[in-house]
């Protein structure tokens, strides 16, 4: 689930190791390279965590991040 914290969406995925975790990453790269609008996110082996939102508007959640982060789950 997505959570609201300090304008930004966050959500943790957890992987069975990091192949799985840094495939999804580039999953998420290209999707995000086509939208135009890319992750904050950090990786620890199978663990990936994503903060999103625009920085062109401030730094605060926009319809962008909504969708952007309905994407990322589709390709989970
Ligand atoms: N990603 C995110 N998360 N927020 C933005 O405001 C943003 C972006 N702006 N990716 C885009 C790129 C912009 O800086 C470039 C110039 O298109």
């Amino acid at each position: 689930m997505w959570t609201e914290e300090k304008n930004m969406l966050y959500k943790k995925f957890e992987f069975k190791n990091f192949s799985e975790a840094f495939a999804f990453m580039t999953r998420v790269a290209l999707e995000a390279e086509k939208m135009d609008h890319h992750p904050t996110w950090s990786n620890v082996y199978n663990k990936v965590e994503i903060w999103l939102n625009t920085h062109d508007a401030g730094d605060v959640i926009t319809e962008k991040d909504h969708k952007l982060s309905k994407k990322i789950d589709a390709l989970f």
